[in-house]
């Protein structure tokens, strides 16, 4: 097979659901030469990105979205490895889960992967997490960030409702704040009182970093 018949077939295989399939062909363009990221961001995730464009329109239903899932889910677990850095030194502690009311991981466990990558210490409390454990997780590992990650619009008013709990326990100014999720912008960021908003994982290392290195900054000052 040619790259792009591997990465067409990942498509279409993540799209539905056929999750060896999925394992096979990443493994396999591993093998051939392809990077990691050629088969997250021309396979996979366009992949999903038309699963949801199909529930949206009525045509598929929540077990096509539950298979697809799951199938890309599997890959993710190749690429782990390959896109997380080993043994480098910890550049800060992110504390991340998605919010009360929402299974959505995915995206989250993207997110986690390529903060493992740049050397973040990531501690993932999860889908559903609740303002309390977000707090009790921030009193007990200290991090430098926490993230929240809100796929759904009913959910993402949790990210106000849990910056008020942090604020509320007198946490709020030792950790930054970062928000992300499909439905997210910037602007409800801001209203929310986050930090940083970032709409991709590659974006969400990038603020994460230099968010850090700008508290870090001041408070040498
Ligand atoms: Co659901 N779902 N889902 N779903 N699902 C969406 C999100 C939806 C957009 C589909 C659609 O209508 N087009 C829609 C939400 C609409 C809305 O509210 N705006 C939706 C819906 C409606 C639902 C249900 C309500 C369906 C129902 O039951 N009627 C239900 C809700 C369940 C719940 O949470 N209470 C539901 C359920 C599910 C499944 C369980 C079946 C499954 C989830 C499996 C899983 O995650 N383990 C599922 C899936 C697979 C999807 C789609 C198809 C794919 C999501 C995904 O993984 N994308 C999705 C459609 C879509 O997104 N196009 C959809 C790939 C992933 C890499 O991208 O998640 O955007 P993404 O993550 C990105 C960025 O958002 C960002 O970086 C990530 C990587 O680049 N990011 C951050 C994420 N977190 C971040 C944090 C940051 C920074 C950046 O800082 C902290």
């Amino acid at each position: 097979m040619t790259h792009d018949e591997i990465l067409k077939a990942l498509y279409d295989e993540t799209m539905v659901g056929n999750a060896p399939a999925v394992l096979e062909l990443t493994n396999q363009g591993l093998e051939d030469g392809l990077t990691p990221s050629q088969l997250l961001f021309d396979a996979l995730i366009p992949s999903l990105e038309e699963v949801g464009a199909r529930f949206e329109r009525g045509d598929w239903f929540v077990p096509e979205m539950l298979i697809a899932g799951r199938a890309m889910a599997g890959a993710l677990e190749v690429l782990r490895p390959l896109l997380a850095a080993t043994g480098a030194e910890s550049v800060g502690t992110f504390l991340m889960g998605t919010v009360k009311g929402d299974v959505h991981d995915i995206g989250k466990n993207l997110v986690n992967i390529m903060l493992e990558g740049a050397g973040f210490t990531v501690i993932d409390l999860g889908v559903q997490v609740p303002p309390e454990k977000f707090i009790a997780a921030i009193e007990e590992h200290k991090p430098d960030i926490v993230g929240m990650s809100a796929f759904l619009t009913t959910t993402m008013p949790m990210f106000k409702a849990n910056i008020n709990a942090i604020e509320k326990a007198g946490l709020r100014d030792k950790v930054i704040i970062m928000v992300g999720g499909a439905p997210v912008t910037q602007e409800y960021a801001d209203v929310c009182g986050a930090d940083g908003y970032a709409a991709d994982a590659a974006t969400a290392v990038r603020r994460a970093k230099d968010l850090l290195a700008a508290k870090r900054a001041s408070a040498s000052v």
